[in-house]
């Protein structure tokens, strides 16, 4: 070991949700080498690619170093240098002239998948600036789940992997490669190996189908018809929790009554699993004693999301799975900072009427605006009109589903600033541009607000380049220019002393002590009830018909009808070596995926004349990119697996780097939306292929 370095210790953030403790070698101010810290509270050493490849994000000859300012026309990739503080003058006037004209509101904040503590300084901005409007990613991202839980039975249900389990229903989530919110999966492999049963349900044969008992190849966007399903054998074969039933749920002979229809066999004409595998999960999930539900993206990805978070609700329950230790449970957060305190929620009374997502009727506690219902605002004003928005930490051409309408909202707005580590189609078409300082560059707070019951530390390691800042530093000082002085810091890091206040830490001793989690206590509704309305698990939803949802789960039919012309089912995952449409330019990444790949069963490749490598053409009614073929039989000959988040740094900036080509929410709509979330059909979609004959 070469004796100059020195080990520090932080945990790895900003390559996907984030979690596993690092030790991370520094030398002169460089870091050198990343491992994985074997004493790591969730990973326990294990590490990833990307996470080796983390520090190159850092030293990258073209990482944004500067304030930029707009030159040429918008998109024309002409830029001047400015100052900090000219920067951030033009954004606050910008923003004062909109506010002026449009009210607040007539400005959105807009953040992708939560990195970090700047994700909530951004809502404390938009609050004490008086906007409703934060757009973020949760309609596709976690608020389904975590929503529907809390009007189902008071608190967002976790898979415990902390506890043993008896069972684990993987359900949508290739969490070898995702790692998804924390859950990493080395602490899924290590209850594996020690006997817990495993059952997939995924329409591609992932790497941990392997490990499993059963795999359920369902066809996408099925999810609510597979879960009905298994309602209806748990109860028409009384292999329900009966105690649990009896004293803790509300509306089981609604649910029971409903239920009746979803037979294994009509189930099966739906979702393609043979009826006795929906027979053999629906009693093995029922007594397996705990099981839990790993339940992954994809069920948020289409119209119907509602209906299928609230049935897999529902089979926690009624199983006895909730709340219980290797179940899914209600994280109990460590005393720190309540988020509604830390953003300032109280500022902004009226936000839930107010908000863009008002006027379309979504659930009540959906706090951030869809990004469908945030491009109307712009494109239509409806509700009303919405012209500023500053985006950071998101890359919102790639990320929202119809990319080109999404260019086509951006370039109506009057003004954009937008705040990243690398210039991006979405920053390519923003008039400033500020660069951000990122992990290890800055402290930072991981896991706040994402309702796992604990926080983690992730120190600053080293220096930022030249004039990089880090995000919550920038939103101090903006905040100081558009809104209140009385409401931010004269030092930045105050905000961090400000979460882990309560607990009666500092800063740096939380760093110490690395992570903090809430107390590990079980079953809480035995002293206190369920947080509901009727205080029970609300199979039926008392409350639905003043909300306007439906009281019990539907099958109210696929996210997007089948149709001859687009024979095949269009799915996604995401890829283990990026994060969404992240990280392209890194070399190492890119040398181990370079280019965006469709998976295609080879005889279906075979009948549209499609050799493994080819260029093909991938259509829905909606648009068509190109992805290069990779032909394997982990997918269904009915189904095809293309890549999300592609652009092309090595690019054109004046073109946006290619958003066009392989971009797979030129495929996708938003003209559909579930009602509750304003979610999108972003997987399940009709498509047909062929090859580039160029
Ligand atoms: N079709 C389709 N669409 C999807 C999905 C899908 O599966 N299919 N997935 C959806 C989901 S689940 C999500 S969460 C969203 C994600 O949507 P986004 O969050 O918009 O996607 P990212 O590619 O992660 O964009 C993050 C940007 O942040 C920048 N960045 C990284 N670190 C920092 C930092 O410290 N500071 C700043 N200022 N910037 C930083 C990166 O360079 C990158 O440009 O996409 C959604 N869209
Ligand atoms: N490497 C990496 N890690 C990430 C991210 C990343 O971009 N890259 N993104 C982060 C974010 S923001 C999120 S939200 C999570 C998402 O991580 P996951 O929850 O794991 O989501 P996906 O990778 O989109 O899909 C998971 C699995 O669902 C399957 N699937 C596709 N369609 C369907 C369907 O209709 N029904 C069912 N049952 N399964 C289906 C896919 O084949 C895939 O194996 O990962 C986080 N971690
Ligand atoms: S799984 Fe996620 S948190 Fe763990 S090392 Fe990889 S990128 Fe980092
Ligand atoms: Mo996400």
């Amino acid at each position: 070991m070469d004796d100059d370095i020195r080990w520090v210790k932080t945990h790895c953030a900003r390559m996907d949700h984030g979690g596993c403790a690092l030790l991370v070698g520094l030398k002169d101010n460089k870091i050198v080498a990343v491992r994985g810290d074997p004493n790591g509270f969730l990973n326990k050493g294990y590490i990833c690619a990307k996470a080796i490849a983390s520090p190159d994000r850092l030293t990258h000859p073209d990482r944004l170093k500067h304030p930029l300012k707009r030159a040429g026309k918008r998109g024309q990739g002409k830029w001047k240098r400015i100052s900090w503080k000219q920067a951030l003058n033009e954004i606050a006037e910008n923003f004062k002239k909109i506010k002026e004209r449009y009210g607040a509101k007539g400005v959105a904040f807009g953040a992708g998948m939560p990195k970090g503590l700047e994700h909530f300084v951004l809502i404390r901005l938009a609050n004490i600036f008086g906007s409703p409007n934060v757009v973020g990613s949760q309609d596709v991202c976690h608020a389904p789940r975590e929503i529907t839980g809390v009007h189902t039975c008071g608190f967002y249900p976790v898979a415990d992997l902390h506890h043993p389990s008896r069972l684990i229903l993987l359900w949508a989530s290739n969490i070898t490669s995702t790692n998804e919110e924390g859950e990493i999966s080395s602490m899924l492999l290590k209850q594996i190996n020690s006997g817990t049963d495993l059952i997939v349900i995924d329409p591609r044969k992932i790497d941990l189908v392997k490990k499993s008992k059963g795999w359920l190849q369902l066809k996408p966007g099925t999810d609510h018809a597979l879960a009905l399903g298994l309602l209806h054998v748990i109860i028409q074969e009384s292999l329900y929790d009966r105690d649990f039933v009896e004293n803790w749920t509300y509306g089981f002979d609604h649910l029971a009554d409903h239920v009746k229809k979803y037979t294994p066999e009509e189930v099966s004409e739906i979702t393609w699993v043979p009826p006795d595998l929906i027979r053999e999960t629906a009693r093995l999930y029922a007594q397996s004693k705990p099981a839990l539900i790993q339940w992954g993206n994809p069920i948020e990805h289409n119209i119907h999301t509602f209906d299928i978070t609230r049935a897999l609700i529902c089979l926690m329950a009624i199983c006895g799975n909730l709340d219980v230790p290797g179940g899914n449970v209600h994280a109990k957060e460590p005393d720190i900072m309540r988020l509604g305190a830390f953003v300032r929620a109280d500022l902004i009374p009226n936000k839930r009427k107010e908000m863009i997502s008002a006027y379309h009727g979504v659930i009540p506690r959906l706090m951030t605006v869809p990004a469908a219902f945030f491009k109307r605002a712009i494109l239509e004003g409806t509700p009303y009109p919405v012209k500023g928005f500053y985006s950071m930490c998101a890359n919102p051409m790639l990320s929202y589903a119809d990319s080109r309408q999404t260019y086509k909202a951006f370039m109506s707005l009057d003004f954009i600033a937008a705040a990243d580590v690398f210039m991006t189609p979405t920053a390519a078409i923003a008039d400033i541009v500020l660069p951000a300082a990122t992990q290890f560059e800055i402290d930072d707070i991981g896991h706040y607000g994402l309702g796992h019951g604990f926080i983690l530390a992730r120190p600053k390691l080293i220096d930022p380049p030249e004039e990089c800042w880090p995000d919550i530093k920038i939103l101090n000082e903006l905040g100081k220019l558009i809104s209140p002085k009385e409401y931010w810091h004269d030092d930045y890091h105050q905000f961090l002393e400000d979460v882990v206040g309560p607990s009666g830490l500092t800063y740096s001793q939380f760093v110490d002590k690395r992570y903090l989690r809430g107390p590990e206590s079980f079953k809480l509704y035995e002293q206190k009830g369920f947080r509901t309305p009727t205080g029970k698990v609300e199979l039926r939803l008392s409350q639905a018909e003043k909300f306007s949802l439906s009281p019990l789960p539907r099958f109210q039919g696929l996210p997007q009808e089948d149709d001859p012309d687009y024979p095949l089912v269009l799915t996604s995952s995401k890829s283990q070596y990026y994060l969404h449409s992240s990280y392209r330019w890194i070399k190492k990444l890119r040398e181990k995926r370079p280019d965006p790949k469709v998976e295609i069963h080879p005889e279906t490749a075979a009948q549209n004349g499609i050799r493994d490598g080819d260029e093909v053409i991938i259509e829905t009614k909606f648009g068509a990119i190109t992805q290069i073929a990779h032909l394997t039989d982990i997918v269904d000959k009915r189904v095809i697996n293309a890549s999300h988040g592609w652009w092309f740094p090595e690019a054109r900036q004046e073109e946006q780097y290619e958003w066009k080509k392989s971009n797979l929410n030129i495929l996708t709509s938003t003209t559909e939306l579930g009602k509750e979330f304003g979610t999108p059909n972003l997987k399940a979609i009709g498509c047909k292929i062929r090859r580039n004959e160029y």
